[in-house]
This record gives structure tokens, C-alpha cells and sequence, in this order.
């Protein structure tokens, strides 16, 4: 054993003393203290473990409320406001954060959930049905006479309406839809079609099911159509001609006029747009947004437009008719709209619908008398001056103001949304059927009432405009007054319109016993039905506005980035 290894248990030894001889040492100075100075170590000992504790334990929450904002945002549920016995203009407005997302996961329709939606259904499946026995294949069905009719010879009502049956989870019916779109549905034929109707109906339709099945048969079609379409921006100027011809890919001016309308060159852009960014071929977006850009270069009234522009020279008609109804109304829609679509990357688009917002307020937006109601009125062709008339067409733009009050614009367009909204309400409420006309005309100053319906303006197409404003409402402020409205609205419609071939258009909603037009357009399976559906959903995020952009048919279209 060396000399080191005899000194270890030794020094350990030594050490083992010391210890011992230090804790021994400790205990005779801690029995020698008094009473109170062991209390003061004591409360020091139990002060420093508390703040120990409380450390340690902060730390650990801070790391899990990291941990749950990185995936796990808890959204607080919105109040139910009813509007039964307040002002509208009193309704609290929760804003929804709007978040910019290329929309990868598609959403699942499970099919409808209460009453409502069951009643909403079956129509949808009455007019379906009547469509398929008397005009599979056409555009229309005349459900009086059980006859069809063709417009463009496009199939309207099957394309039009096929993505309302696949949010309904009517698979039969969807199914049977998609079959004739895949072995039917070709755009060869030698005919003149209206561009812009064709765009939002069945470019449209056919762009959000691809989007919703991802079945590539969808998309080659649309690419086909598109490649057609693409004819009508061959004018001088480039804003397309109103008319094309499919198989010959060919356009031109109608035949009346030398003229487009501006709601229609202004309202195939989100179409386009999505066109390309589902293909990965740019032509259609570059074609369609040139449009929008030589159209913020021309010269407006404060941001409203004429509603005649013509496609040689690239200018407005002079001095036509102003208005947010009949050939104004979506250019001002998909302003908004394509802003969003593009993850709100094109300012100038943001300040067209500003401005032209500001110039509804300031020439267009008046009160009737004697209830001061709000209405949008329109400025004649030629004088300019204020013709107190509503289409029914207008009452598209509650929504539309609402989406870009969600979107962060200023609080004075949801108040004008409501006060609107609230009129177009009353053009149905004040009627017998309770049933609006296609036009509204408004007393300035009357002892008596405010509104009025001409005989000749008194019919009704079964048209959107209303149910979609009130679902735009709906999402964004979870006010279950909106779908009250929409159910006395579907009520009359089962009343007056249902027939036992379908749904008919009304000739006159003045009267009890309305004369019936023998007319089912395709907008009411695209879009009249699939609102009311979607307004009685109780998630009112079936279709999320911060992930889709509707169209002007109803066809829902992704958001983008850019
Ligand atoms: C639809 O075809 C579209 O909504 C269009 O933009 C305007 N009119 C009809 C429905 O009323």
C-alpha cells in the first residue's frame, strides 16, 4: 500500500469528524438561540420557498400559453343580437379577425342539420326532379307547361345548380349532374352566347367543383371554356364584347348596340382570375384584370360608373344611366371582391370600392318619406338627375358592404348595410304575397307610403339578391334575425312559387293570386336555394368568408395570397 493510499481513510476519517463536530457545533449554537430568532428563520426559510415556488410555476404557464397560440386559438362565441325590438342600427358588431389563406383543406358537407335546412332541401330536390323530367340537358325549365328552354344551350340549370346539391350532400343528385357535364357538356356548338353570363354561370359553376371534388374532368372543361371565351377581349381596346361564339371563337357587339354593359366586362375577373391559378396558366387572369385596370383609369362621377362602355374606344358611353341595379350593380361588387381574392395586395382596387362607396353615400343614398327609409337610388341617362327607383337587383349590396365592414372598412358601411338591408325587407313585407317586385319605387315626400310597385315592374324571377345580403349578415354578426326574415321569405315562395313541377316565376306580387310566368331561371337553384340553405345553417361558417369569395352567381372561389 503506498503512502497516498494510506492517508485516504485517514483524511476521510478526519473529515467525517469535522462534519460531525460542525453539525454537532450547529446544534448547540441553534439550542442556544432565543425563541424569537428561531421564528425569524423559520419565516425566512418559508418566505424564500414560497417565492420558489410561485417562480417556478409562472414559468411553467408562460410556456404552455405559447404553446397553445402557436395551434390552438380559442375563438369566444359570438352573442346572439336579435333585431326583433331594437333599431338596427344598435346591433353590436363582433368583427372576426379576416385571415388571408391559401385554402388547402376543402370543407366537409355533412348535409343538412335542422328543419330549416331539411325544407330548403327538399325544394331544391322537387325542382331538381321537375328539371330532369321535362328539360334535362337544356338550359331552363318552363315548370308550368313542362316544357324547357334554351338560352345559351349550355345545360344552365345542371351546371349552375350542381354545386348547391354537392353543399347540400345530395350526392344522387350531384352525381347524375356530373355524369352529364362529363359526357355532355361541350362548347362546340356554332351559337352566340352572352360572355358574361356564361362566365359567372358556368365558368363559375364549374371552377368551384373542381375546387370542392378536385376531379381534374371539372377543370379541363373550364380550360376549355376559357380558351372560347378568351375571343371577346380581341377589341381594340381590350374590354370584351358582350356576345362570343363558342364554337367559332368569335365575338363582337350585340346586335342592337355598339356598346358592352360595364357590369358585365367588370364581372369576370374573379373567374378568370381562378382560372389561371388552377391551370398555372396566366393568360386568363392577364386578359380579365387588364380590364379592371383600364377601367380604374377612366374618368367616374365621384367612382360610379355609366353603364355603358364601348369595347372599340375603351370609353363610357357619356351621360348613361348611373345605378347600383341593372348593369351597374357588380362592378362595384367585384371590386371588393377581387381585393380580396388577391389577399388584398391590389390597392387600387380598395380605393375604387371606397370611392365609389362614397359616391352611393353622397348622390345615390337618399330617405323616403314619411319613415325616412334608406334607399339607393339611380341618376338617369342624359340629365343625371334623381330617379327615386330600386332594383331588386341592389339589394346584392348590403352584403357586399357587410363583407367589407368584416374586411376592417369603416364602420358607416355596416350601418348603411343594415338600414339597407332593412328596406329591401320591407319590399317584400309591404306586398301580399310577401314576395318583392323586380322594382321599387320611393316616395321623397309623401304623407302615406314610402314605396310603391308599377304594375308593370310587379313581377318576381325568384331572384337572390335579399336571401344572399341576409346571409352575408348571418356569418359576420350571428343575428338569428336574418334567418327569421329568410324563412317568411322561403315560406312565400313555397306558397306562391312551388307549382307541381318545380318553381315558377311570378307576374305580379301585388296580388293574393299572382299570375304565375312559367319560368325557373338557373339562378334560383345556384343561388337562391343554396343561400336560404346556408342562412339556416346553425354553423355559419359552412362556406367561411375569410376563406371563400363568392360570385356573382354564388359560386364559392378560394381566397388567395396574392
Ligand atoms: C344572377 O345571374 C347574378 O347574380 C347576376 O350578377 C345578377 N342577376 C342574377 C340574379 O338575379
Amino acid at each position: 500500500m503506498s503512502a497516498l493510499q494510506m492517508q485516504i481513510p485517514f483524511q476521510i476519517s478526519r473529515l467525517q469528524d469535522e462534519y460531525c463536530i460542525c453539525g454537532k457545533e450547529m446544534i448547540l449554537r441553534w439550542n442556544r438561540l432565543s425563541r424569537l430568532q428561531r421564528s425569524l428563520v423559520y419565516a425566512l426559510f418559508l418566505i424564500t420557498a414560497t417565492v420558489l415556488v410561485l417562480f417556478y410555476s409562472s414559468k411553467l404557464n408562460a410556456a404552455n400559453v405559447n404553446k397553445n397560440s402557436d395551434s390552438n386559438i380559442v375563438v369566444e362565441p359570438l352573442k346572439n343580437v336579435s333585431l326583433v325590438n331594437e333599431p338596427v342600427e344598435n346591433v353590436v358588431q363582433p368583427k372576426k379577425t379576416v385571415v388571408e389563406s391559401e385554402v388547402n383543406e376543402r370543407p366537409v358537407f355533412t348535409g343538412p342539420s335542422n328543419a330549416r335546412q331539411y325544407a330548403v332541401v327538399e325544394s331544391f330536390k322537387h325542382a331538381w326532379k321537375a328539371y330532369k323530367e321535362h328539360a334535362w340537358g337544356h338550359d331552363n325549365l318552363k315548370p308550368l307547361s313542362g316544357m324547357a328552354f334554351d338560352w345559351f344551350s349550355l345545360g344552365l340549370s345542371i351546371v349552375d345548380g350542381l354545386d348547391t346539391a354537392y353543399i347540400m350532400g345530395l350526392t344522387e343528385e350531384f352525381e347524375e349532374g356530373r355524369q352529364w357535364v362529363k359526357n355532355e357538356l361541350v362548347f362546340t356548338k356554332n351559337k352566340d352566347v352572352n360572355f358574361f353570363e356564361v362566365t359567372i354561370r358556368v365558368l363559375g359553376g364549374l371552377l368551384t367543383n373542381y375546387h370542392f371534388t378536385q376531379d381534374e374532368m371539372f377543370l379541363n372543361k373550364a380550360k376549355d371554356l376559357g380558351d372560347r371565351l378568351m375571343a371577346a377581349f380581341s377589341s381594340p381596346s381590350g374590354i370584351p364584347y358582350s356576345d362570343v361564339n363558342l364554337g367559332t371563337k368569335t365575338a363582337h357587339a350585340p346586335e342592337w348596340s355598339h356598346y358592352s354593359t360595364t357590369a358585365e366586362v367588370t364581372t369576370v375577373q374573379l373567374e378568370f382570375r381562378e382560372l389561371s391559378r388552377a391551370s398555372n396558366d396566366p393568360v386568363y387572369e392577364d386578359a380579365a384584370a387588364a380590364v379592371s385596370e383600364k377601367i380604374h383609369q377612366l374618368p367616374k362621377k365621384h367612382g360610379l360608373v355609366p353603364i355603358f362602355i364601348n369595347p372599340n374606344t375603351g370609353h363610357f358611353l357619356p351621360h348613361a344611366t348611373i345605378t347600383l341595379g341593372a348593369r351597374g350593380d357588380s362592378y362595384y361588387e367585384y371590386l371588393l371582391k377581387q381585393w380580396i381574392q388577391t389577399g388584398k395586395t391590389i390597392n387600387y382596387l380598395l380605393d375604387d370600392y371606397m370611392t365609389a362607396i362614397e359616391g352611393v353615400r353622397e348622390f345615390l343614398a337618399k330617405r323616403s318619406s314619411p319613415n325616412k327609409h334608406l334607399f339607393i337610388g339611380e341618376l338617369s341617362a342624359g340629365s343625371e338627375s334623381f330617379n327615386p327607383k330600386m332594383d331588386h337587383l341592389t339589394c346584392f349590396l348590403p352584403g357586399t358592404l357587410a363583407l367589407g365592414h368584416a374586411n376592417d372598412l369603416p364602420d358607416w358601411h355596416m350601418t348603411m348595410a343594415e338600414e339597407l338591408l332593412y328596406t329591401c325587407y320591407l319590399t317584400y313585407a309591404v306586398h301580399p304575397t310577401f314576395l318583392a317586385p323586380e322594382i321599387t319605387h320611393f316616395n321623397l315626400a309623401s304623407a302615406t307610403n314610402d314605396m310603391y310597385t308599377k304594375t308593370a315592374d310587379a313581377h318576381n324571377l325568384l331572384r337572390p339578391e335579399f336571401v344572399e345580403s341576409l346571409w352575408y349578415m348571418y356569418q359576420i354578426t350571428g343575428n338569428t334575425t336574418y334567418q327569421d326574415w329568410g324563412w317568411q321569405i322561403f315560406q312565400s315562395l313555397e306558397k306562391y312559387a312551388k307549382v307541381p313541377n318545380g318553381y315558377t316565376s311570378l307576374a305580379n306580387v301585388k296580388s293574393e293570386k299572382p299570375l304565375q310566368r312559367d319560368m325557373m331561371e338557373s339562378f334560383f337553384l345556384s343561388e337562391t336555394l343554396k343561400y336560404l340553405y346556408l342562412l339556416f345553417s346553425d354553423d355559419r361558417f359552412v362556406i367561411d368568408l375569410n376563406k371563400y369569395v363568392i360570385n356573382s352567381e354564388a359560386h364559392p372561389l378560394p381566397i388567395h395570397k396574392n
